[in-house]
């Protein structure tokens, strides 16, 4: 141990820490500053930058025996409060800096430390500072980042005054549509936001702290578990196995569709047979401290009989595979579809045909906050569970079984979370909580370090695609023909529901009248499938909107007006044989249209020999809700202070909070209550109704719609004959209730059929997106410098969110195009080694051009967006690298050396 004296945030303290401890640690678990965020834990994210004697450091990478005696160090905690927020916090705030908000104390810091040494930075000066420091934002596409600074920079200078920084409501006292800072931005940017390890760190002391003994190979039988070396060891309080689990020690998959040939019930909680991926978990130490857990699952013996691992479908599909659960074949599920006539003969007809086969990997979701949670038993008894789950309910019933506990004696509660991306709507941790804090009787916490996050949460299902159209002379696709194999990994929960997003995506926008396909689930042993943004759209519109471009290559037709002449109109249907809810694909290419022919002109004028200039484009299309009728539920009451919501609108980082108030506000106009009335009590199983889980885009439209019931009930309930409203007291006096329950269902929708024929989703998301790229022909690598979307998201709730969770969802799709993979256990196991996009992996230039179509099944109009960015921004820089290039890539990503290898060396003989 060491005795140093520091002066943080301008107050000499003094600690005892250890020479190897991180300074990041030594902050957070002894100082209690537990606004300086730990992510990678690898120097890879920036969340943990701190100013150390003028200079931006990352304290996770900064050992206690490297800092001076004496040093000054500033962490966020010392930049402003949440009573005197610095310029730099203002500004993130107004440009919607902080969505999830897990970087944006790593962030300040670092601006901070930027215009400390430069006032008067150039946006290229904030990129590079941010690219220097490795400051990496997952939510917000980096470009509101860079915003943020200038403004602060600007009030620095004195050119801007704080209070034209500021948001103003405007004099009609609107919130629905405008730029209100969510109400959790002030708690972010100040890094007074307790996140799930700052809340694990400040449990009471009798708290334990869990390591996990996880299997290092991907198929195993398990022979013996042998714990008792590991029991010896100090500050063990108890170790773990499948034999302490009291319930069915399986998570259920609650299997959506009959024809599944497996039961769902596929997912140990601690594995006690099989091992059936790399990572999964084993054991569990229970200890006092975070190196003694770890210490002591070191000792846990465990001995395997090594199987034959099939990491991708194609090997588990292999005739002499073994069957990965026993008695499930590994090709569990089968979806067709069957739209309109026999496609083979229309093919016959066909003036023209293309096909190609198409790879989309197992993209990983790559949050900044690293899996966290834990566990205690409350004041009545029951078992409460705090996660980054965004499905408490849904959990809920997916872990009760495993865990043998009644369901009135579990509670989850949704803790902030730091960017989830959809890997929370399957449960990762809770089981594991619940076993532990029922085995021990006391508080458990448990926190993945980066590793674990990578290598042990669910990913993106990869799906091998093989397509076909068939269309008439002027390029009108007349039929489809599709064949799609999802490898969901070894655990089967919502793997037939995306294997069913393959029906319903591939040629989604396009009014093809005859489509016939098959897709497949197949159980393979590579990371288990989760949802990721966007579920299965990814995969599948890449497919069809590179082999549109194809298409019109074969026609010689532009691939935008190619589009144009095929997407939706009135009397088209989706591939479902559904109307889409609205039509307003033709109006969004025309939106588009003079922006793609003028960056079709400046990629021609601007290609040189070695530099080649291309433009892209796709059309995304995305559902909003859960297939069929979906339905949400929320409360609304009547408080002497104002008006509280209940809702279980769980937040990702997407904007929950600002959702819920927006659409409150908008519901509550009648009583002209400012936003500051309205209280929200959000995502606890035991105070909040079941609004569903925050996927498929479906909290705006479903949730929005509870929250609209619910608060018409509540002004109804308060209006007087005269059409002026009671107040709280003439309410208590007319007992007349104050509390309503809004409930709304999708009451038209109907789930697909065998053939995927039906009308899944109430309410859809457009979008026309455009990539604009620089290839470097001689090295294969592709910058993305523009990228521009006409999106229709209906009726815009809030514009900072909504403008966010585009710029983030195509910056995530420039990572899925070019760089993100997790296919390689070793390679791709840190933010670096998995492809993460740095700020100068992403365009400063992303414009977004709003068409607004009223939509009739959502609240005030309102589509949902979260998804809408992810569906296909990828298939426009695959399809610009193409037209800048010569280089069809059709296997994701687009690395370097693939984009080389396409280049043909005499392409470009002309302009040497
Ligand atoms: N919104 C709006 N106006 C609209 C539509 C939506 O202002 N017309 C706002 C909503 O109020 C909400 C946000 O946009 O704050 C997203 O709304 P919606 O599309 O309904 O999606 P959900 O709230 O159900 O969020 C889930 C969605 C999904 S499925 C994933 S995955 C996802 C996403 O949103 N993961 C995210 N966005 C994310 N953003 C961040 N920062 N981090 C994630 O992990
Ligand atoms: Fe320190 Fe990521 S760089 S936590
Ligand atoms: Fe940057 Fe979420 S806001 S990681």
């Amino acid at each position: 141990m060491e005795k140093k004296n520091l002066k943080v945030n301008g107050m000499n303290r003094t600690v005892i820490a250890d020479p190897e401890a991180s300074l990041a640690d030594v902050l957070r678990e002894q100082m209690r500053l537990t606004g300086t965020k730990k992510g990678c834990g690898m120097a890879q994210c920036g969340a943990c930058s701190v100013i150390m004697d003028g200079k931006v450091i990352r304290s996770c990478a900064t050992k206690m025996r490297k800092v001076e005696n004496g040093a000054e160090i500033t962490t966020i905690e010392g930049i402003g409060t949440p009573e005197n927020p610095h310029p730099i916090q203002l500004a993130w705030m107004v440009h919607g800096g902080a969505q999830c908000g897990f970087c944006a104390p790593g962030f300040i810091v670092s601006a901070k430390g930027l215009l400390d040494g430069n006032s008067n930075p150039t946006r290229q000066d904030v990129r590079d500072w941010f690219q220097k420091h490795r400051n990496a934002c997952r939510c917000t596409g980096y470009k509101p980042l860079v915003d943020a600074v200038m403004d602060a920079a600007r009030v620095l200078r004195g050119e801007m005054s704080l209070e034209t920084l500021k948001f103003k409501l405007p004099p009609d006292g609107k919130v629905w549509g405008g730029k209100f800072p969510r109400p959790s931005a002030l708690a972010k940017v100040t890094g007074t936001c307790d996140f799930g390890a700052d809340l694990g760190i400040k449990l009471p002391p009798d708290a334990l702290r869990m390591a996990l003994v996880q299997a290092k190979v991907s198929h195993a039988n398990i022979l013996s578990i042998d714990t008792t070396e590991a029991g010896k060891m100090p500050g063990v309080y108890k170790v773990l196995t499948h034999k302490d689990v009291k319930g069915k020690n399986r998570i259920t998959g609650l299997i959506t569709f009959p024809t599944n040939k497996g039961d769902g019930w596929d997912r140990p909680i601690l594995c006690d047979t099989k091992v059936y991926q790399y990572g999964d978990a084993i054991a569990v130490v229970c200890a006092d401290t975070l190196d003694h857990a770890r210490a002591a699952a070191e000792k846990v013996k465990v001995e395997l009989e090594v199987l034959p691992a099939y990491m991708s479908a194609p090997a588990a599909m292999a005739d002499d595979a073994i069957e990965i659960h026993p008695g499930t074949p590994n090709v569990y599920f089968e979806q067709r579809i069957a739209k309109g006539e026999d496609t083979g003969p229309l093919m016959e007809k066909a003036a023209v045909t293309v096909e190609d086969e198409f790879y989309v990997g197992r993209q990983p979701h790559l949050p900044m906050e690293p899996d966290v949670g834990f566990a205690y038993f409350d004041d009545e008894g029951r078992l409460t569970i705090h996660s980054k789950s965004i499905g408490i309910h849904l959990h809920h019933a997916m872990i009760c079984p495993g865990l043998g506990i009644e369901p009135e004696k579990l509670r989850l509660v949704q803790n902030p979370a730091g960017g989830t991306f959809g890997y929370k709507f399957s449960p990762t941790i809770e089981a594991l909580l619940g076993v532990a804090c029922m085995a021990t009787g006391r508080p458990v916490f448990l926190n993945f370090d980066y590793h674990q996050q990578i290598t042990y949460t669910g990913k993106r299902s990869p799906f091998f695609v093989k397509l076909k159209y068939g269309a008439d002379k002027d390029g009108r696709i007349i039929a489809m023909e599709s064949d799609w194999t999802v490898d969901h990994g070894p655990y089967s929960e919502f793997g037939d529901l995306l294997t069913l997003r393959g029906a319903q995506f591939i040629g989604a926008g396009y009014g093809i009248p005859n489509i016939r396909g098959t897709g497949r689930t197949v159980c393979t042993n590579h990371a288990w499938g989760s949802a990721f943004r966007a579920y299965g759209s990814p995969q599948s519109e890449f497919a069809s909107e590179v082999l549109m471009d194809e298409l019109a290559e074969k026609i010689g037709v532009d691939p935008l007006e190619l589009r144009y002449r095929n997407v939706y109109r009135p009397g088209d249907t989706t591939p479902n044989g559904c109307p889409p809810d609205v039509y307003c694909l033709p109006e969004l290419i025309d939106l588009l249209r003079p922006r793609y022919r003028e960056a079709l002109e400046k990629a021609r004028q601007g290609s040189t020999r070695d530099c080649r200039k291309g433009v892209g484009i796709s059309i995304g299309i995305y559902g909003c809700g859960l297939d069929g009728p979906d339905s949400s539920e929320i409360a609304v009451e009547l408080t002497p202070d104002g008006v509280t919501v209940f809702s279980s609108w769980e937040d990702h980082g997407q904007g929950a909070d600002m959702g819920c108030l927006a659409t409150a506000h908008e519901g509550l106009r009648p009583l002209r209550i400012g936003p500051d009335k309205i209280k929200l009590v959000m995502n606890d199983t035991a105070i909040t109704p079941n609004s569903g889980p925050a996927g498929g885009s479906r909290s705006q439209v479903v949730t929005g719609q509870a929250i609209r019931v619910g608060c018409e009930m509540l002004v109804n309930a308060m209006k007087k004959p005269d059409g002026t409203f009671r107040t709280y007291d003439e309410m208590v006096a007319g007992k007349i209730p104050l509390r309503y329950s809004g409930k709304w269902t999708a009451a038209a929708c109907v789930a697909c059929d065998g053939n995927a024929q039906g009308n899944p989703f109430p309410v859809y998301m457009y979008g026309v997106f455009m990539a604009e790229v620089d290839v470097n022909v001689n090295t294969g690598k592709t910058q993305v410098t523009g990228m521009t979307c006409a999106a229709d998201v209906g009726s815009i709730a809030n514009r900072l969110v909504v403008d966010g969770q585009m710029y983030g969802g195509i910056v995530q799709g420039i990572g899925l195009a070019l760089s993100e993979d997790f296919e390689d256990l070793k390679k791709h196991a840190s933010l670096i080694g998995c492809g993460l996009p740095y700020i100068k992996d992403a365009p400063d230039t992303i414009n977004i051009l709003y068409l607004e179509t009223q939509r009739p099944n959502g609240p005030f109009g309102a589509a949902g967006v979260g998804e809408l960015p992810l569906t296909s921004p990828h298939a426009a820089v695959i399809n610009a690298i193409r037209n800048a290039c010569g280089v069809r890539i059709t296997r994701l990503p687009a690395l370097p050396e693939k984009v080389l290898a396409g280049v043909k060396p005499t392409l470009f003989t002309n302009l040497r």
